[in-house]
């Protein structure tokens, strides 16, 4: 199979991070996207152009980290990560839920400053900066919640994958201000998957 993704998508990460909580890494080949590029080769391969993008063997292609992720843990028959049954199951996918929406914000701010300076629009970002610090705030309430604490799932994943991006975006802040958050994103960083996808993004 293959994996398109570019290096630095965090929706990429989630499929990456599975890959490697799965040990599927010699059964799927990661191949850099060009995404919003005129004319790029990619949309012959993905025509709405988005990552990641996953190729099966028999040439179908998945679309959405999601749907990506759900497909590579029931590869074997042994899904570890669907969503428990009964009333924790709901649990389980507000929290995904609202760990996405952190990240879909983020996407909007970084995507708009990707864009040539006079192209950008100071009422987007000022909106999605907005939206960050309400969503560091709600995080910094909820992270203990037992199921951002017991087996590793989609929400923890979304979050953790959402809160790297501090590193490598000016204005996302959250060390130093939000405590139980900062712990929280250390002790899943420690996470052998996420440790080695990080290791490898700065190597
Ligand atoms: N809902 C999608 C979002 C994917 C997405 O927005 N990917 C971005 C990169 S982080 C992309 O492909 N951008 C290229 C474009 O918009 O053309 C998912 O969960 O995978």
């Amino acid at each position: 199979m293959k994996l398109h993704t570019t290096p630095s998508s965090p929706f990429g990460f989630m499929a990456r991070i599975r890959i490697l909580e799965k040990s599927l890494q010699d059964r799927i080949r990661v191949i850099p996207a060009k995404t919003r590029t005129i004319d790029s080769p990619y949309y012959q391969v993905n025509p709405s152009g988005r990552v990641p993008y996953l190729i099966l063997d028999n040439g179908m292609g998945l679309e959405g980290s999601q749907l990506i992720c759900a497909y590579l843990d029931h590869l074997d028959g042994h899904p570890r990560f669907d969503h428990p049954a009964g009333p924790d199951g709901w649990e389980s996918r507000r929290l995904e839920s609202l760990a996405r929406s952190m990240l879909d914000g983020i996407s909007v701010w970084s995507r708009e400053l990707k864009r040539a300076t006079d192209e950008q629009s100071p009422t987007i970002i000022a909106h999605e900066i907005a939206r960050i610090k309400r969503m560091v705030e709600t995080w910094e309430e909820n992270v203990n919640h037992p199921l951002m604490n017991g087996d590793f799932n989609m929400a923890q994943l979304t979050l953790a994958v959402t809160l790297n991006i501090e590193h490598r975006m000016e204005g996302f802040e959250f060390r130093g201000t939000h405590p139980i958050l900062t712990a929280w994103a250390n002790r899943l960083a420690e996470r052998p998957s996420l440790k080695e996808l990080l290791l490898h993004l700065a190597g």
